[in-house]
């Protein structure tokens, strides 16, 4: 009798097959708790430019209702530049890759909604299994973007290296995902509460490129425009950056790209008593010990630094985000202009 050998796995769909991330359509057949917004959908399937926008910010990065508004107007700066915006968040358990008005009012409203999550990608299963509202990360922005093709995600401060990692082991899975996500990152530098040498160190390792973009090759120091140390790269037009991520693409290359975009000039004055108030938060979350509570430090410093400065460091934060917004809808729309 002769009898075929039973193959070792079975794979019984495309997607058990895949090493690398899937895609849209693959994840949406196997009935991926998804939803893409109809205009959304509509500008990926005719490979017109889109961004993708983050919601930790709206969720625990800014008080409301400045946080919608801020949302609202990071959506139209994108716009203004020529690009869909598709801001990502976490919906009953379901992802929303661009948020219908109700749905960014419900994460905004925190009062009403406490119980709303931040997202990285160790909660991401748990959250979407128990049915919870939350706002992405860069890290799970990330994913999604590129699950959905999105190649630009615009924001303020990624993640990275948090002062003192050498003894609490605080690294930002942002700087992770971001080996793994073929997605250009555009934000204003890393967080201002974090160790900038040590986080470009980190990237370096990780192998992510890092490029200031602008008159500088320093990188930016998130609420002022220069940290004192150097990005490997610089650029300073949205062709170039689109021409680093269509490289990427044409050797394979599965990794994301930061692109460094320093503050609007004229916030460069208030950005040194914002970095001072900065390191009087840092010091009280050691004395308290928030600094050592995990994904609780950053939301509490965020909300410490604001109040010791007046609300000054909001107006900060929601210039920086609609600028980097509007240059990352440039580098979209010059992306998707490249021959392909
Ligand atoms: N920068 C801000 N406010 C924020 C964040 C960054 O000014 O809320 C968020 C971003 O979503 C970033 C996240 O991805 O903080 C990183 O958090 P953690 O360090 O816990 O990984
Ligand atoms: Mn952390």
């Amino acid at each position: 009798l002769q009898r075929r050998a039973a193959p070792l796995l079975r794979p019984t769909t495309a997607s058990l097959r895949c090493k690398r991330p899937i895609s849209l359509s693959v994840a949406l057949k196997e009935h991926a708790p998804i939803d893409v917004h109809p205009e959304v959908q509509e500008a990926l399937a005719h490979r017109r430019p889109v961004v993708a926008l983050e919601t930790t910010i709206v969720t625990h990065g800014m008080p409301y209702p400045t946080n919608r508004e801020t949302a609202l107007s990071v959506e139209s700066n994108v716009r203004k530049a020529g690009a869909i915006p598709a801001t990502i968040g976490l919906i009953e358990g379901r992802v929303k890759i661009g948020l219908e008005p109700l749905e960014l009012e419900r994460l905004a409203d925190v009062s009403k909604n406490p119980s709303v999550v931040k997202l990285s990608r160790r909660d991401l299963g748990t959250a979407i299994a128990l049915k919870k509202d939350g706002g992405t990360t860069c890290s799970t922005t990330l994913i999604f973007a590129a699950l959905a093709g999105i190649k630009v995600f615009s924001t303020g401060g990624l993640g990275g290296v948090h002062r003192g990692a050498e003894s609490t082991m605080d690294i930002s899975a942002d700087l992770h995902e971001l080996t793994r996500c073929p997605v250009g990152l555009v934000s204003a530098g890393v967080k201002s509460i974090l160790d900038i040498g040590r986080t470009l160190e980190y990237l370096e390792t990780l192998g992510v490129p890092v490029v200031s973009y602008g008159p500088t090759d320093d990188f930016p120091a998130f609420y002022t425009r220069r940290s004192g140390f150097k990005s490997p790269w610089r650029i300073d037009d949205p062709e170039s950056a689109a021409r680093i991520l269509n490289t990427h693409r044409q050797l394979g290359m599965s990794n994301g790209a930061l692109f460094a975009v320093p503050i609007p000039e004229e916030y460069e004055s208030v950005g040194e008593e914002l970095q001072r108030a900065v390191e009087q938060a840092i010091k009280e979350s050691e004395a308290n010990g928030v600094s050592r509570r995990g994904k609780e430090a950053t939301p509490w410093l965020l909300k410490r630094v604001s109040e010791l400065t007046a609300g000054k460091s909001l107006n900060s934060n929601i210039a920086l985000i609609e600028n980097t917004a509007t240059i990352g809808g440039q580098i979209a729309v010059a992306y998707s202009q490249l021959a392909r």
